[in-house]
């Protein structure tokens, strides 16, 4: 009976954001160093030159790039490493036509005052950074851009989290539980009789 009652209430429960393994990572315009770098969960250390060899690094500020995570995901959060002394514009897209603004990272808004930073959106990671934070979306695609500073950019890493959509979607009779006060247990014996 115990392991049963634990199961329909953790089946309530919204699964906990994983890190998302994208299918790929392009890039447009002209940059130095491969854009699956952005994706391949290496983390330059922070104070680190931004033109290493971890890092997809450009001037101008018409190269963009963009991840694919190969479904629909609710995204929670990201963690993402960027020279620190400039703005870079996160967009999400379910499509990859139709863009919409997500965060953007603007240059100071870390604890860095040289080299690449690291920010996050995870509370309570110690390079949460509130500025960046953002309300959950449902995302395939997520781009990538600069949009001011000292014409030096650089991407270290864009970490995702969040959820498969697909899995993310509660049952129509879940939703209609959590409406009544979310009460699992009961609502296992109303079905049963119906
Ligand atoms: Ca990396
Ligand atoms: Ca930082
Ligand atoms: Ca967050
Ligand atoms: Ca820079």
């Amino acid at each position: 009976m115990v392991a049963s009652t634990t199961v329909a209430l953790c089946a309530a429960i919204p699964a906990h954001a994983q890190l998302i393994a994208p299918t790929g990572a392009s890039g447009t315009g002209t940059f130095s160093n491969a854009p699956s770098l952005i994706i391949d969960n290496v983390i330059p250390a922070e104070g680190s030159v931004y033109n290493a060899a971890t890092n997809v690094f450009w001037s101008g500020l018409t190269p963009q790039f963009t991840i694919d995570y190969g479904q629909v995901y609710t995204l929670q959060d990201l963690v993402m490493s960027f020279d620190n002394n400039d703005t870079y514009l996160i967009e999400y897209s379910t499509d990859n036509v139709s863009f919409t603004t997500l965060t953007t990272v603007s240059l100071g808004l870390g604890e860095i005052g040289f080299g690449m930073d690291t920010f996050s959106t995870v509370l309570g990671d110690p390079e949460y950074v509130a500025g960046i934070d953002f309300v959950p979306v449902q995302a395939r695609y997520l781009r990538a851009s600069a949009t001011a500073g000292d014409n030096a950019y650089s991407i270290g890493e864009i970490q995702s989290f969040g959820v498969a959509a697909s899995a993310a979607a509660p049952e129509p009779g879940t939703i209609g539980l959590l409406a009544l006060g979310g009460l699992p247990i009961l609502g296992g014996v109303v079905r049963r009789r119906g």
